[in-house]
């Protein structure tokens, strides 16, 4: 039989076709921070997210702000600073996309005032300003924070941890991880391997494992002709954590080839490696291929919006599910101990304070 518009009895699927924005009450979200990443998170809200909209945006570079706010749609306020975004009534909760160094006043800020927050790796970009940040939230009493570590939202990571929990293979012993990108730009250093790029590996594995940081080393190959001087490139970095397991990273970030993202995690009685590319293989020419991305935001898409999605559903009952202050600061100083183990060629401690029982 063939269907057609005309066609009156085709079964209705439920749930197939979601309507935007049918549920419940509306989060109204205030964006801080209008560059690429603000607006495609503001583009995020606007027209995939359920549940929410952006009714204010700020950038201290009005022209930007302007941009994005016409992105919302109409009647998007626009600010030109977080603390006044914040302090907006009709802001509910607020979402800090602003280069890394500028988040502390504005988490601090939101605390302050009581409302619920979504902020992009990495929290703060120091330990110190971390640590005051999660005081701050433990003494208000309240879970806030959302730290924007979207790997954990992607399929293959989660499949691999449900494995885990099934204790069908085993204690996990090791974890081997590459995380390669095709090219990055002469502002790229070396510190930034560890700062913005392994960071994401710092985040998953532990959550992988459920398991804190004990120590890390940094052993460095010998360097791609196409690196530049102030980046050593590749990097191998090895992360140990309290119960022993080891856990290996290949960053490199001129490898030219692709955005290629694999993990593999060793127990006791088998090996589970994530099924990456997402791609099908294809026989032609005698020979069998799949694609690589060259985007980290093609691969991740469907984990930004799953991790947004999250925050925005568990807004009413004032629940964080996703990574929250505690990986944020753990984060922060497993990646201090990684930066000084790239100079001191030395195995470097990973010193956090004890975790809350708030945390727990
Ligand atoms: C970038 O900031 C990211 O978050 C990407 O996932 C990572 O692969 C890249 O190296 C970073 O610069």
């Amino acid at each position: 039989m063939v269907c057609s518009p005309q066609d009156k009895k085709r079964p209705v699927i439920k749930g197939l076709k979601k309507k935007k924005k049918e549920k419940k009450a509306m989060l109204n979200v205030g964006v801080i921070g209008c560059g690429g990443m603000g607006r495609d998170h503001i583009k995020r809200v606007t027209e995939r997210i359920q549940g929410a909209q952006v009714v204010a945006v700020s950038d201290v570079f009005e022209e930007g702000a302007k941009k994005a706010a016409a992105i919302a749609g109409e009647g998007c306020k626009v600010y030109n600073n977080g603390k006044d975004l914040i302090n907006d009534s009709n802001v509910d909760a607020v979402m800090i996309i602003s280069p890394g160094f500028a988040h502390v006043d504005d988490l601090l800020e939101a605390i302050k005032v009581g409302k619920r927050v979504f902020c992009e790796k990495p929290l703060c970009t120091t330990a110190e300003d971390c640590q005051k940040v999660m005081d701050a939230e433990v003494a208000s009493g309240k879970h806030l924070i959302q730290l924007g570590f979207m790997r954990r939202y992607h399929k293959g990571y989660q499949q691999i941890k449900e494995a885990i929990a099934t204790g069908e293979y085993g204690d996990p012993l090791m974890m081997h991880c590459t995380h390669r990108n095709p090219e990055v730009g002469t502002n790229y250093d070396t510190p930034m391997a560890v700062t913005d790029t392994v960071i994401h590996e710092i985040d998953l594995c532990h959550w992988m494992v459920g398991d804190d940081y004990d120590s890390v080393q940094v052993i460095m190959p010998k360097v791609t002709k196409y690196s530049h001087p102030a980046l050593k490139d590749p990097q191998f970095m090895i992360m140990k954590t309290k119960s022993g397991i080891t856990i290996d990273v290949e960053c490199f970030v001129n490898c030219k080839f692709g955005y290629d993202i694999n993990c593999e995690v060793v127990c006791e009685e088998a090996a589970l490696k994530m099924g990456t590319p997402m791609a099908p293989s294809i026989r032609k020419s005698a020979q069998c291929s799949s694609e690589i991305t060259t985007d980290c935001f093609v691969l991740f898409k469907d984990a930004y919006d799953a991790e947004v999605q999250n925050w925005v559903d568990r807004a009413a009952d004032g629940v964080i599910e996703g990574p929250n202050t505690w990986d944020g600061y753990l984060a922060a100083v497993t990646a201090d101990a990684l930066v000084a183990a790239q100079t001191s060629g030395q195995i470097e401690k990973v010193n956090t304070v004890e975790k809350p029982a708030f945390y727990k």
